[in-house]
């Protein structure tokens, strides 16, 4: 098997400060009323940087700052000369592609080939098809006259940092609107690097602010007057703590939440394929993924076989060093979330299932969890309810279809699920029972910025990519 050099992407390719402020107007700027924190490494513990949790009067600053180039600028711009600014972008984010991947990596945890292979490319692709529509809105079926809605406020999560920004900065900008965005506390760090990009790109003042900071920043954004849209990705506990703070005003809002995805196995499917899906599905970013698939439903007639291959394919995985090309599965992302991987394990046995790694050792210093699989679950126990959010995944059986959509559906998420077969029928009549809002047919993990995303029940609503992505940006 062809293996890639092990040489580590060095991190000496990036240039982390010891300290960053927050960036309003344009500029980089110490806290008024904030305190400082520290971001790490999971991979090694090691302090990366210390940056502010922003306090109220510096979210108060930045809402101002986007205020007045949303009324003085962004808004008056032409769409083609919002395009440009957009286009600029894109092409900065991939001319520094390897910095920002690596630079990710360091922050998050997850292995550097993911972050040069789909991470990084995905949010110039974003920012590139989002170009494309800033000066094409009275086209995008809205309606003659789309108009733009004011001051985003967005909240983002920490397991694909510089995606979910492009996300949701790149939709906003196309159509208008301007932004304070708050990453995560855990992974800041290419947040405030795209800041700089904005410089580089000079976009005016203003039109992008990143406020960094925890839960407490977080909800000074979204509770701030001045915000007239608010966007959430992050955990459906927090999500509805934001739905119920933006009850009663103006903002629009659309959140983006938790998912306990069902990967399908039939037993017509072609299973070392699909048993790649599987591995792909939960394996991928730690399982620090709201679409992974959490849940295997395999058909009874071939569940000794997938099972099997399954495990042969997890023992070759690799756990370990994120900047090294060959690892497979990074480091977890802060102790907290170890913790709760941990725990949920735990409660799984406890419960009943049998639980099965493959033998690996794991790094003495950094926050590390095995891909782990659970076997002999049933829909009452709680790893097959609960979002675990890590490496760790529940084997359930079916064996008719209609029994495969029943599992599949019973669960308040509704976010994304996969199906594995050879007949194409088949595909269609899952796709069409199956309550979510992706569904992928012998393939999994698949984006594309022209695709929406996002979930049924308590997944969220509003979707984000695509011609879709533009609505929760517009009045129409
Ligand atoms: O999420 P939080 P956490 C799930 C996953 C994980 C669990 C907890 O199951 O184990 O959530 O992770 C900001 N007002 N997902 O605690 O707290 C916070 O600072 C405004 C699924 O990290 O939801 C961060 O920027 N903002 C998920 C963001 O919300 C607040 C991705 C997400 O953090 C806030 C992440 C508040 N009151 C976790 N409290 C997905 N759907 O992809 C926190 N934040």
């Amino acid at each position: 098997a062809f293996e890639y050099a092990p040489a580590p992407e060095s991190r000496a390719i990036v240039d982390i400060k010891p300290s960053y402020g927050l960036f309003v107007n344009g500029e980089f700027v110490e806290s008024v009323d904030g305190r400082p924190i520290k971001t790490v490494s999971p991979a090694t513990e090691e302090v990366l940087a210390e940056v502010a949790a922003a306090g109220e009067q510096d979210v108060d600053r930045a809402v101002q700052a986007a205020r007045r180039a949303y009324e003085t600028t962004w808004s008056k711009l032409p769409g083609k000369e919002r395009a440009k600014y957009l286009f600029r972008i894109a092409r900065i984010i991939q001319e520094r592609a390897r910095e920002l991947a690596v630079l990710e990596t360091l922050d998050n945890g997850k292995p550097i080939r993911e972050s040069r292979d789909v991470d990084i490319p995905l949010v110039a692709a974003h920012f590139f098809y989002y170009a494309g529509w800033a000066d094409k809105l009275e086209y995008a079926g809205f309606g003659p006259d789309p108009r733009p809605l004011g001051v985003a406020g967005q909240v983002i999560p920490w397991n694909f940092p510089l995606l979910m920004l492009a996300w949701k900065v790149a939709p906003a900008l196309a159509c208008g609107n301007t932004v304070v965005l708050k990453p995560a506390e855990t992974t800041p760090l290419t947040a405030l690097r795209f800041a700089e990009i904005c410089q580089q790109a000079d976009l005016p003042p203003g039109v992008v602010n990143i406020v960094t900071g925890a839960g407490e920043t977080g909800s000074y954004l979204v509770s701030h007057p001045g915000v007239d849209k608010v966007a959430f990705t992050g955990s459906t506990e927090v999500g509805k703590r934001i739905a119920r703070a933006v009850a009663g005003t103006r903002k629009r809002l659309t959140l983006e939440l938790g998912g306990k995805a069902a990967n399908i196995v039939f037993e017509d499917a072609a299973v070392d394929q699909a048993v790649e899906g599987i591995v792909n599905g939960i394996f991928f970013n730690q399982g620090h993924v709201c679409c992974a698939g959490s849940r295997l439903l395999v058909q009874e007639s071939v569940y000794e076989e997938v099972l099997a291959a399954l495990k042969r394919r997890m023992a070759t995985l690799r756990v370990g060093d994120p900047l090294d090309k060959n690892t497979d599965i990074g480091a977890i992302n802060s102790p907290q979330q170890l913790a709760k991987i941990r725990a949920l394990s735990e409660i799984g046995e406890a419960e009943g299932a049998e639980r099965w790694s493959p033998p690996c050792e794991l790094p003495d210093r950094g926050y590390w969890f095995p891909p782990t699989v659970f076997t002999g679950v049933s829909q009452a126990h709680r790893i097959a309810r609960e979002e675990i959010f890590g490496p760790v995944l529940s084997v359930l059986t079916f064996r008719t279809p209609a029994e495969a959509v029943e599992k599949a559906n019973n669960t308040p998420y509704g976010l994304s699920a996969g199906v594995w077969t050879e007949k194409g029928s088949r595909i269609l009549w899952m796709a069409d029972k199956l309550r979510a809002g992706v569904v992928w047919a012998n393939t999994f993990n698949r984006f594309d910025p022209a695709s929406p995303f996002g979930g049924y029940k308590e997944s969220g609503y509003g979707r984000e990519g695509g011609r879709h992505g533009l609505e929760a940006y517009l009045d129409v």
